[in-house]
């Protein structure tokens, strides 16, 4: 008997390998519309991924690439722009099928909703990217399987703070103790144990190597159990 009675998804690295192919291009292809010579090669992206959203990325890169830059009172405007026009970018590259589903998630989708379980997400990213990635790969039915869907400017603050988490849970309206957080990265982790919940992390391309201390189960992808499986081996009495 595992005693959940919900999921609750990260996106970027968990539900697809997004970062890379997805987001990394997309900033790059807004910075040079936007004239600026920024380029963001796939290490050094993995590097500004300690810096948790979209906006506050671009903010970390320019304080310490464009001072002068970062320092003008427009430039929280810009930083703007240029996320709405990487937004725009991303969700064009996920329409188009550029970024596929991890092996094994919507299996595990099908096999909750099977199980009754409710299904919720917890992300940093923006909700239009949210949606344009469960349309790209998911049928109607199961995009619509998730109940609630925390993303983005919802909450102040960002993983690794729990805020993200505890928005769900109480549009949830279920204890921690009822949930599992799926994540992929450290940041993730933290936030999903500081709103109190247990953590299943299935390591992705760019969170290889980070530590998973307190998780309750760590796997290399979701393919490799049945969801029964899983939440045995994460289960809370
Ligand atoms: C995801 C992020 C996001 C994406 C970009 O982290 O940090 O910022 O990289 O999305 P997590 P936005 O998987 O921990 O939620 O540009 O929309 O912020
Ligand atoms: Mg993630």
């Amino acid at each position: 008997m595992h005693g959940y009675q919900a999921l609750i998804f990260d996106v970027d690295g968990t539900l697809a390998e997004t970062e890379r192919d997805g987001h990394r291009v997309a900033f790059n292809a807004a910075f040079a519309d936007a004239g600026l010579p920024w380029h963001w090669d796939a290490a050094t992206y993995g590097e500004l991924l300690a810096v948790s959203g979209g906006k506050e990325r671009i903010a970390h890169f320019a304080a310490r690439h464009a001072p002068d830059l970062a320092c003008r009172a427009d430039f929280p405007a810009l930083v703007g722009r240029l996320h709405w026009a990487k937004t725009a970018c991303y969700m064009n590259l996920v329409a188009a099928g550029a970024i596929p589903l991890r092996p094994g998630v919507a299996r595990l989708i099908d096999e909750a909703r099977a199980a009754g379980l409710r299904l919720a997400i917890a992300t940093t990213t923006s909700p239009e990217n949210v949606d344009a990635l469960l349309r790209a790969n998911l049928r109607a039915a199961a995009g619509a399987a998730f109940t609630v869907i925390g993303a983005g400017d919802v909450v102040a603050a960002k993983k690794p703070a729990p805020d993200i988490y505890r928005w769900v849970l109480d549009r949830l309206a279920l204890p921690a103790a009822a949930c599992l957080a799926v994540e992929d990265s450290e940041n993730g982790l933290r936030a999903a144990l500081g709103a109190g919940l247990s953590c299943l992390v299935t390591v992705g391309e760019y969170s290889r190597g980070q530590d998973f201390a307190g998780a309750r189960l760590v796997v290399e992808g979701l393919d490799q159990a049945s969801l029964a499986d899983l939440l045995a081996r994460c289960g809370n009495g």
